[in-house]
């Protein structure tokens, strides 16, 4: 019926990337019992899989560069500054507690650590870089000489520098459209020798993101003058989502290939186990996060009952659920914040759109989990600097990330970028995302909500001071 038609019709994309992991896991199963492919074949059957590794590698620079540009720049300077200032520091420290929780329990629980290995430590400095060297490359990768090399040539760690005698890999500068489809993405980069500090191929994720950060920022306060580069990067960042709605479609194919060469060429069949204990990690960080810390910083600025509040964003937060998108959750979010948890239209008008944007504590708590994930599934041991870049890029991957269905996914390669960690790993992450979509999508709403009763309770006097000025009611945009 006209019912189903509708369901089907807004589900489409979830019911064949489901469909697609059962048919891949199928299909890798079936060839791995009767077929016997060889090498050559292997590569041919993993071929669509790494076109749609590729497609998201891809899109990595013009995501990176207009979801943060645009994201910064959203701050207008229209609002109150104080309002405004106190929204912002809401939204960083709510995102950054996420990402310390979301690290601190991927490193406990280990989802990723094979049997036996368990009581290796993997964090803490690698041998041979200590970690001021760490930290320093940190820095140092933070402001690249050369923004347009940033993008397509492998850069030098200061380690590069002092010994060159190291191979490094294709130091040359690659014709840009070249680096952009080969080495956008290291994919074995860490194995063939040590990352120092950062990473040591690729684009200089964190270099990229600092300059959007402060062009965002600076565009964003110019006024009229800034107008039309505020709209170029709006444009660009919609079109940029365009192209990823358009990946999403090729996605179920991508995945089905990926699964299945997966499936046939793994050997051990306890990654399924890992897989499951990475799920559990993410759901944890999403629960604690969620039912304690937010509901804590509640209580103690806002002193009124968190969970009453909770209960009044029930609504925004089952279609969060249903729909995994924070944008398209607006209008309920909207509702339930004014006509339940009785917050003003001037703080949600705000609070709300630009935190769907750039404050998503669910997702940046899924990247840096799945970063860390990624990283113990290739036996890789992060020293301190990358631990601390890994925060940085989750932070910022969430804030570039835009409210709809699987961004985090897509930002995620970002931070697997900054470290240099392989992404074709993603394809395990991918397989279950569908499902952890929706649920950092609630806690992503759930943020957003908390937040405008936090910066309302904050902004009595600004509020007040308004009412004796505007008597204009402010009319919401939806
Ligand atoms: N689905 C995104 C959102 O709408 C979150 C994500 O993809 O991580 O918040």
């Amino acid at each position: 019926g006209p019912d189903v038609r509708r369901f089907l019709r807004k589900n489409w994309l979830l019911l064949a990337t489901v469909l697609s992991v059962l048919l891949g896991i199928g299909l890798g199963l079936l060839v791995r019992q009767y077929g016997s492919l060889s090498q050559l074949d292997k590569y041919y059957f993993g071929f669509p899989g790494e076109i749609l590794m590729r497609m998201l590698k891809l899109v990595i620079l013009p995501l990176i560069i207009s979801s943060m540009i645009t994201g910064v720049a959203a701050l207008d300077s229209e609002v109150s500054g104080r309002i405004g200032l106190r929204a912002i520091v809401y939204y960083l420290s709510t995102t950054i507690i996420a990402v310390i929780l979301g690290i601190v329990l991927v490193m406990t629980i280990k989802p990723g650590v094979s049997h036996g290995t368990e009581n290796i430590d993997r964090t803490g400095s690698t041998p041979d870089v200590t970690t001021v060297d760490a930290m320093l490359d940190l820095l140092r990768n933070m402001f690249p000489e050369n923004l347009v090399q940033a993008c397509f040539q492998q850069f030098k760690t200061k380690r590069e520098e002092i010994e060159p005698s190291r191979p490094a890999a294709n130091a040359t500068v690659a014709p840009p459209v070249t680096a952009v489809m080969t080495t956008l993405v290291p994919e074995n980069v860490t194995k063939d020798y040590k990352v120092v500090g950062l990473y040591t191929d690729g684009i200089n994720v964190l270099g990229i993101i600092v300059f959007c950060l402060v062009f965002g920022l600076v565009i964003g306060q110019m006024g009229e003058r800034g107008r039309v580069l505020v709209e170029f990067f709006d444009s660009l960042n919609e079109a940029t989502m365009k192209i990823v709605q358009i990946i999403m479609c090729y996605m179920p194919v991508g995945i089905l290939f990926l699964i299945a060469a997966k499936i046939i060429e793994v050997e051990d069949w306890d990654i399924f186990r890992k897989l499951g204990l990475y799920m559990v990690t993410v759901l944890t960080g999403l629960a604690i996060h969620s039912i304690v810390f937010l509901p804590l910083i509640y209580f103690v600025l806002v002193r009124k009952n968190p969970f009453t509040f909770i209960l009044g964003m029930a609504q925004a937060l089952l279609t969060a659920l249903m729909i995994s998108s924070s944008s398209a959750t607006l209008p309920v979010t909207f509702r339930c914040a004014e006509e339940n948890n009785m917050i003003d239209k001037r703080i949600t008008r705000f609070v709300l759109p630009v935190g769907a944007t750039i404050n998503m504590d669910g997702t940046a708590l899924y990247e840096a989990v799945a970063a860390i994930f990624i990283a113990q599934l290739n036996n890789y041991a992060l020293d301190v600097g990358q631990i601390v870049t890994i925060s940085i890029t989750a932070t910022a991957a969430s804030i570039g990330a835009a409210g709809v269905p699987n961004a985090g996914m897509v930002t995620m390669v970002i931070v697997l970028t900054a470290v240099g960690l392989p992404a074709s790993d993603v394809t395990l992450i991918i397989a279950v995302d569908w499902l952890l979509d929706r649920l950092r999508t609630m806690v992503n709403v759930l943020g957003d909500a908390f937040g405008a009763g936090i910066v309302q309770k904050l902004s009595k006097k600004e509020l007040e001071r308004m009412d004796l000025t505007s008597d204009v009611d402010v009319v919401n945009p939806f």
